[in-house]
């Protein structure tokens, strides 16, 4: 089979997008999803993410598969491409449009801003124990600064799922952080069912923060949209910073706001299309 595909990138976290609109159910499995994936022996991405027929009221539908084959419920960087490929799929340019794009967290709604600027609606955060998933708490209580020893070290951390699961640490110096060896032990940490992603945050100001990410099934990523989010209401959670704030990534940064008036979060930032071909 010949699959053609087109390779975008939001600050640095890439993905193969597939123009799977013939069908509701993603074209590969997540095993070719892997070998797409490898950076060697394949086109190389931190995920494949599809385009695909929806079965409600929405506009399209998105599923992703991250490149160790595992499916997560959304990916933030990951919708901006989504939209933005939509646009070159539609062949019409469309900024002010919004989109309703049904995720396995929900409807997720990305407006095109033009300039390569995506803003997304991606809802409310859940900060239940039971709904991150996480059992560091009761079900029905927040994780909030709470303890927990990893490798014999103690971290301060905060729960938030933005769809898909994100475990806070913040720090006084991110360059310290060896995230080869810790992330792998949270992510895989007992307390954490679903596995968990993973971000490291030094606060700049009270509305600039430094983050760097183990995400789960993917490892070491050059940036992280829902976790960019998850910062940002964990930052409000543990007044260390403001509602709107950047975020900055290894790739680069993400604008974020947690709005009062809905309580939805709102993240705005590019979309950045890097080549298309075909794989057999
Ligand atoms: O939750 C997970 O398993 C993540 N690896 C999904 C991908 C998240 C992503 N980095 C984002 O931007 O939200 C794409």
């Amino acid at each position: 089979m010949t699959l053609k595909f087109t390779k975008y990138h939001g600050l640095g976290n890439d993905f193969i997008l597939i123009d799977n609109l013939a069908s509701s159910e993603p074209l590969i499995s997540p095993d070719e999803a892997v070998k797409l994936c490898d950076r060697h022996f394949g086109i190389g991405a931190d995920g494949v993410i599809f385009v695909l027929r929806t079965k409600n009221s929405t506009d399209y539908s998105m599923r992703i598969f991250n490149s160790d084959g595992s499916e997560p419920e959304m990916c933030g960087n990951g919708i901006r491409c989504f939209a933005q490929f939509i646009t070159e799929l539609e062949g019409i340019e469309r900024i002010g449009k919004t989109y309703k794009i049904d995720t396995l967290a929900g409807l997720i709604s990305p407006t095109i801003m033009g300039n390569g600027q995506i803003k997304v609606d991606m809802g409310e955060p859940q900060l239940l124990a039971q709904n991150i998933p996480t059992t560091l708490m009761k079900k029905d209580e927040k994780v909030v600064n709470e303890l927990l020893v990893i490798d014999d070290q103690d971290y301060f951390v905060t729960c938030v799922s933005m769809g898909n699961p994100h475990c806070l640490v913040f720090v006084d110096d991110i360059d310290s952080v060896d995230l080869i060896k810790v992330g792998p032990l949270f992510e895989k940490n007992n307390y954490f069912p679903q596995k968990t992603n993973t971000e490291f945050i030094e606060v700049i100001s009270s509305n600039y923060l430094k983050m760097k990410v183990w995400e789960r099934g993917a490892g070491i990523t050059l940036a992280c949209g829902t976790g960019a989010c998850a910062t940002v209401v964990a930052g409000v959670l543990n007044n260390k910073c403001d509602r709107s704030t950047t975020v900055e990534l290894p790739g680069g940064c993400l604008e974020i706001e947690w709005s009062e008036k809905d309580n939805h979060v709102y993240m705005t930032g590019p979309a950045t299309k890097v080549f298309s071909g075909e794989v057999v």
